[in-house]
């Protein structure tokens, strides 16, 4: 409950993933596991399972636009979170439409799905620094840092860097997922234009099944952030939350499943580390 007595309302830009692993459905499922009010823009409707993507139709941007204006003029949003953009229109039109809003804007910079499918062509890519530019947070892995910041890859030892160097560039917050890389501890990075803000680490979980990891950490994200809660807070929230849906996942499909969102029931203090 925020301090009127309501829940928070937080506004989801993504893609449809009919599995309900990721896109809209993990964002959804996460935001009100979190107490949040879900909305939802779609962007595009894929036709998806574990195994990969079987088809994508991308919306019209006016449809898109609409979509967030229905919500915005009407019930409002605290946060907003966005997800696969479908197109570099749709992109351009985002940034344009929510350059004045006022709450937190968190952006997953989506480019492939788990099961490697793409989900973002090389115009979308071109297009996500004028979303860069608007958001409060950006949360790209590591295979997406490396593409943000022109790097074939990215070893352990220059994630920090990379991730300066887009915030920098972009002058925005970076929070640098650790999950693509080998090891058996996840680093994530948060670094702002001025430096590091903080690190967090845990034990890698030894699991196939984290579709929909990202979408996941980044709607708790936004989730925290629009009952306004500080950013470190929220970060380490949302990691806890992504961690216990892993914890929780049921096992389906027979490539990478789906997390487990809807066994998350309380966060113990312990969990937030
Ligand atoms: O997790 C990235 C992602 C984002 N959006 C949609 C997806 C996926 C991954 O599968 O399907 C719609």
């Amino acid at each position: 409950m925020n301090d009127h007595g309501t829940p928070p309302r937080v506004l989801s830009i993504a893609g449809s993933d009919s599995s309900g692993g990721a896109g809209i459905q993990a964002d959804i499922k996460t935001i009100t596991m979190l107490g949040g009010y879900a909305m939802t823009a779609i962007t595009a409707v894929t036709a998806q399972n574990t195994r990969g993507v079987q088809g994508i139709e991308v919306m019209h941007p006016d449809l898109v636009i609409d979509q967030v204006d229905s919500c915005l003029d009407d019930i409002g949003a605290d946060a907003i979170k966005i997800g696969m953009l479908g197109s570099p229109e749709i992109a351009m039109r985002l940034a344009e439409r929510l350059d004045n809003f006022s709450g937190a804007i968190v952006f997953d910079p989506v480019m492939v799905a788990t099961s490697g499918s793409d989900l973002a062509d090389e115009a979308t890519i071109a297009a996500f620094g004028a979303l860069m530019q608007i958001a409060t947070v950006v949360t790209p892995n590591l295979p997406e840092l490396a593409a943000l910041t022109e790097r074939e890859e990215i070893l352990p030892h220059e994630v920090f860097d990379a991730a300066s160097e887009l915030a920098e560039a972009q002058d925005t917050i970076v929070l640098a997922k650790g999950g693509h890389g080998d090891g058996d501890q996840v680093i994530d990075y948060v670094v702002s234009s001025s430096g590091k803000i903080a690190s967090f680490g845990h034990a890698r979980i030894d699991t196939p099944h984290t579709h929909g990891t990202g979408c996941t950490l980044s709607a708790a994200l936004t989730t925290m952030l629009a009952y306004g809660q500080p950013l470190t807070h929220a970060i380490r929230i949302a990691r806890a939350f992504t961690r216990a849906a892993i914890e929780q996942a049921p096992g389906f499909g027979d490539g990478s499943g789906p997390l487990g969102h809807q066994a998350v029931r309380k966060l113990s203090a312990g969990d937030e580390t």
